[in-house]
């Protein structure tokens, strides 16, 4: 694994630094903490202190106004004349979560305010993404005059026109990027990626615009004092959103997923109560990491699934035992999802082990017949991850063929789509995420052309999986007040990555642990004086191991006599660590590494619960023999 140092201007670490030292929210940080801490945050782009103070305590304060986003006046002018009509409202939106959860918000908010509103989710293989014409007449000749889009609808050209050839006022909330052949026609455009736009914030996910239109709606329509706590349950769902969608955890998004992550705590809306018991995270707080990989699954699968109105349902239940049942249903869904995705995964394993001309293709281009369209974009992130190379996998149904594909860092996947466009029936996406459809007939020319583009331009180091180092550090620093202030830079994500550090020189201080086969625990310190020989370790240093036993007395025990040898030739040491490897077995074998040498590692820091050996520890990222 290469390791790859981010960079930082020594004058302006100093200079942050310097400003931290002075914030009451750190309690008088020492220097090295406050110098750690300005690193970190010049990489995330926070420049002085004020804009620290904003980013390690968001507040609904912070929220921006909702009115500074372009087509806000007319949209919500628009709504009020519905709900002063009683006019029936169509919220029409995506099936995946941003785009069902978009749907949930704009809804509830409508209902809030005294309105109807219906919805309609497309399905996923026989609608497709975005709006249709028939979906908006069909509305319009059961009496809608209004529909709202979101997550959805910024090229929507076709639909638009139906709409206005309907009679349908169309107001379009999205935040994907506008096409190049400008808007569609609509009453209003909500998306600050438009152009004249000046929404401070660019990055907001479908949910966070329809939010962003709901909390206009709110102020305008409910009195002051509901305000705060209507906004504090909505952001429990834009969170979860936000964290599905993958948009950088900065600015105003930051905001949504700190408030609404710490709200999802105490959540009282019986479909979100019950997803989380589903997903068996009640009672402890909520990361990103349990929002991304427990929780929008679930709400995923029914996208995936075919179900995707269930999510609404969800959500829309007053009922804890009716949101129990679609929760557990959404549980198996996404089960069966997860069972699909290894299904499919096998199968290209063994297509891979027999076929070195698929594994070292520069491009993994690998189809099946009859494979789940609505799990193959998964199963190409997991190929990517695998293999370390751009993968297209394809779903054949008889003649047709459809696909999904995704990129390393150095592939713009896209252009190379692009490059044998007559290939396709059809084709979008961008460099790291593409979507298509061709004969099944031409997938051989794919695979052949793919990777003659491929290789034009990749080599093999591209190949090679990197990792990203915030900082580096002595192991001395890794003290509770250092773990302390990474929780206030916490929900990590896109964006605002949990940061990884790097010490130099460590001390492997006991033989490497192996757990379960896969992973490994060592005891690492970093070192003080050169060797001089003792029994064991001074009382100082174990003592100073950090831990969090409730009577801070625990001295670990040296095991067998085998632990005891190999640590009396140990030289004086500060403090002694634990850390965990995941999945590291097999490359600390490889490595030859043993009690008593001297390693380079990058990790995390993390916090154990456990009663009896829990504290800090360090989460290995990689390591390699001292350099
Ligand atoms: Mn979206």
């Amino acid at each position: 694994m290469r390791w790859i140092f981010r960079e930082t201007h020594q004058s302006e670490v100093a200079r942050l630094s310097r400003e931290l030292s002075s914030l009451s929210c750190l309690r008088s940080p020492h220097a090295k903490l406050t110098q750690t801490l300005a690193t970190l945050l010049l990489q995330r782009g926070i420049g002085d202190a004020q804009a620290a103070e904003k980013f390690l305590n968001p507040s609904l304060d912070h929220l921006h106004s909702p009115y500074s986003m372009k087509g806000m006046t007319a949209a919500v002018s628009r709504i009020e004349a519905a709900l002063d009509h009683k006019e029936g409202i169509l919220v029409y939106g995506d099936y995946d979560v941003d785009g069902t959860t978009a749907i949930v918000i704009l809804k509830t908010a409508i209902e809030l305010c005294g309105g109807t509103a219906d919805f309609h989710v497309p399905h996923r293989i026989k609608e497709g993404y975005d709006l249709r014409g028939d979906v908006i007449e069909r509305a319009s000749q059961a009496g809608i005059r209004l529909v709202v889009s979101v997550d959805a609808g910024i090229r929507a050209f076709a639909a638009a026109e139906s709409a206005s050839r309907a009679g349908v006022d169309l107001i379009v909330t999205d935040h994907h990027l506008p096409g190049p052949d400008g808007l569609p026609k609509a009453l209003a455009i909500l998306n600050p990626n438009q152009e004249g736009c000046e929404y401070p914030c660019k990055s907001l996910c479908g949910a966070g615009v329809a939010f962003k239109l709901a909390q206009a709606l709110l102020e305008r329509r409910l009195p002051d004092r509901d305000q705060r706590p209507l906004l504090m349950s909505f952001l429990k769902i834009v969170a979860i959103a936000t964290v599905a969608d993958s948009v950088p955890l900065v600015g105003e998004n930051r905001v949504f997923a700190k408030l609404g992550l710490d709200g999802l705590q105490r959540a009282v809306n019986p479909g979100l109560r019950a997803l989380i018991e589903v997903a068996q995270l009640g009672n402890k707080p909520l990361t990103s990491t349990d929002v991304g990989f427990r929780i929008a699954p679930r709400i995923n699968a029914a996208g995936r699934m075919e179900v995707a109105r269930d999510v609404i349902d969800l959500f829309g239940t007053k009922d804890l035992t009716v949101a129990r049942e679609i929760a557990t249903k959404l549980d198996r869904l996404n089960s069966d999802r997860q069972e699909e995705e290894r299904r499919i995964i096998q199968a290209i394993h063994v297509r891979t082990e027999g076929d070195p001309a698929l594994s070292e293709a520069y491009c993994m281009v690998i189809e099946g017949e009859g494979w789940h369209r609505g799990v193959i974009g998964i199963t190409a992130t997991r190929v990517v991850e695998r293999y370390g190379r751009p993968a297209l996998i394809i779903s054949c149904n008889g003649d047709e063929a459809h696909g999904s594909g995704r990129s390393i860092p150095a592939f713009h996947l896209l252009d190379s789509l692009e490059a044998c466009a007559s290939l396709f029936t059809r084709f979008g996406g961008h460099a790291h995420a593409v979507g298509f459809s061709l004969p099944t007939a031409r997938v051989p020319e794919l695979r052949q052309q793919m990777d003659k583009y491929a290789r034009e331009r990749l080599t093999l180091v591209d190949f090679e999986p990197v990792l990203h180092i915030d900082a580096e550090m002595s192991l001395d620093s890794v003290q509770p007040e250092l773990f302390e202030a990474l929780k206030r830079m916490e929900p990590f994500g896109m964006g605002n990555r949990q940061p990884i550090f790097s010490a130099r020189g460590v001390r492997l201080m006991t033989p490497p642990r192996i757990m379960k086969e896969r992973h490994i625990k060592l005891r690492v310190a970093g070192v003080l004086a050169e060797p001089e020989l003792e029994n064991e370790l001074t009382e100082e240093a174990v003592l100073a191991t950090p831990r969090c036993h409730p009577d801070g007395s625990v001295i670990p025990r040296r095991a067998s006599s085998e632990t005891r040898a190999a640590t009396s030739r140990m030289p004086v040491a500060t403090k002694v660590h634990n850390a965990l490897g995941w999945n590291l077995a097999e490359k600390m074998q490889q490595s030859g590494l043993i009690a008593g040498d001297l390693m380079d590692i990058a990790f995390t820091l993390e916090y154990n619960n456990h009663a009896d050996f829990g504290g800090l520890e360090l989460s290995l990222k990689d390591f390699k023999s001292a350099s």
